[in-house]
């Protein structure tokens, strides 16, 4: 029985992840976890898009570079769904910047640079659902029951 109330989040391989071929790692690794995948596509990301999902650190002295390097080359967009992932999706990706990152997430054991960390990971429910709805077609999230489907007849 999996306990908790089930919420999203949406997962991002950033540029520099499917640059280096890290994409089926970073997808594997939320899959052995045991989160369940209801979309998945890899993106060429729309200036406006990646300003609006950053929007919150226009401010920042590092906005204008993280708008352009997101834009840079196609992404891996990733939708997963379970209870308490948006937490747990942030400590399997690990501190924002991968030289503080624990050894074992993903930012710790893959990457080097602040502006080129790897991958995303919605930082709220909230934020979950809102990114969700940026970044995908409400036709592109796939409803299924993973433990309720059975794979081998
Ligand atoms: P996180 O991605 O861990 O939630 P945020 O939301 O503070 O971290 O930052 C969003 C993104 O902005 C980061 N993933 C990183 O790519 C970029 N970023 C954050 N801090 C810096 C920085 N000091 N210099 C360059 N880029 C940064």
């Amino acid at each position: 029985m999996i306990q908790g109330e089930s919420e999203r989040s949406y997962v991002m391989v950033k540029p520099d992840g499917v640059q280096r071929g890290l994409v089926g790692e970073i997808i594997s690794r939320f899959e052995r976890k045991g989160f369940q995948l209801i979309g998945l596509k890899l993106f060429k990301t729309p200036k406006e898009l990646a300003e609006e999902h950053y929007g919150e650190l226009k401010e920042k002295p590092f906005y204008g570079k993280l708008v352009a390097y997101i834009i840079s080359g196609p992404v891996v967009c990733i939708a997963l769904e379970g209870p308490g992932i948006v937490a747990s999706a942030r400590k399997l990706i690990g501190a924002t910047n991968p030289l503080n990152a624990e050894p074992g997430t993903i930012r710790g054991d893959l990457g080097i640079d602040v502006g080129r960390n790897v991958v995303h990971g919605s930082d709220s429910p909230e934020n979950g659902l809102r990114e969700l709805g940026l970044w995908f077609d409400d036709d592109e999230l796939i409803q299924w029951d993973q433990h309720m489907t059975p794979w081998l007849k």
